[in-house]
């Protein structure tokens, strides 16, 4: 059966093998039999620019490469985490980048995608953040830092962020509804798929008293989380985790 896959939010890292393998047993056994392959953000646990020499970003470039060469094309959605990954990298994948958002047909019928965080307007110093972070000049000049630097300020990053998610409360650091109604009529559509906020599901929506559709993909922490459109429906799919020998 004809099927499209969506992924997010598996934050891939050398820390996590258990992950990296669901991933790349979820790349040979699944996402090779789709008719296209969505990657909407958050992918890697964090990107400090393509240059870094890593094997999982190797293995991770190859398992995309042989899934596109095998006539499933993998585009890809930055995430708040992946927002440096780039051109290189997505070359060496046989990826495309898309951009923040995108209307795409699903078998006829339209669907906007996208990370999601940009819909999490109620968390001001996220999105203050995620605004300066994304100036052209500053990931410029980011780039040209040595690795170990970039490392140190991703680093300084990611404690601050933590930090600073432990006096947010939950609904902040959800999408806000208002926001989520605004895309979806601006963009004319009636279903928006996207990832970030880890709390997986399909929510029925009535939109100016239209019925609309928010799917939300899970995190990929304790097992897979998949999104597969048909022509027939949506279906949000885990996928277990193997046992570790
Ligand atoms: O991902 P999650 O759920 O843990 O948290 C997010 C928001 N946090 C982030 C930070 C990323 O996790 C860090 C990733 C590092 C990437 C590499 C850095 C490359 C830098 C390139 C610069 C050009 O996205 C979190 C949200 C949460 O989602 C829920 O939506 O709340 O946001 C925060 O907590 C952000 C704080 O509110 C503000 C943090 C300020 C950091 C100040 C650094 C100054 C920037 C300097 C730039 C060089
Ligand atoms: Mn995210």
């Amino acid at each position: 059966m004809p099927c499209t896959l969506f992924i997010a939010d598996l934050h891939l890292s050398s820390g996590r093998p258990d992950i990296t393998a669901a991933f790349l047993r979820f790349m040979r056994e699944d996402a090779v039999h789709a008719d296209a392959l969505y990657v909407l953000g958050d992918l890697f646990e964090f990107s400090i620019g393509d240059d870094e020499p890593s094997e999982l970003n190797r293995q991770v470039a190859s398992a995309f490469h042989a899934c596109s060469e095998r006539g499933t094309p993998v585009y890809f959605i930055h995430g708040n985490r992946d927002f440096m990954v780039g051109r290189r990298f997505a070359r060496q994948a046989g990826m495309t980048l898309l951009p923040e958002q995108r209307v795409v047909d699903l078998y006829g019928r339209p669907a906007l995608i996208m990370h999601g965080d940009t819909l999490c307007i109620d968390d001001a110093g996220y999105q203050r953040y995620r605004r300066i972070t994304r100036w052209p000049w500053l990931q410029w000049l980011f780039l040209r830092l040595p690795l170990r630097f970039r490392l140190n300020i991703a680093d300084g990053i990611r404690g601050k962020s933590a930090r600073s998610k432990q006096d947010k409360m939950m609904q902040v650091m959800d999408v806000n509804q208002a926001e989520v109604a605004r895309q979806l009529r601006l963009n004319e559509v009636d279903l928006l798929i996207h990832g970030h906020t880890h709390r997986p599901g399909i929510h029925d929506l009535s939109i100016d008293g239209r019925p609309a559709r928010r799917i939300v993909l899970g995190d990929w922490y304790t097992q897979g989380s998949v999104l597969s459109v048909s022509p027939q429906g949506v279906e949000l799919q885990s996928r277990a985790f193997k046992e570790q020998p």
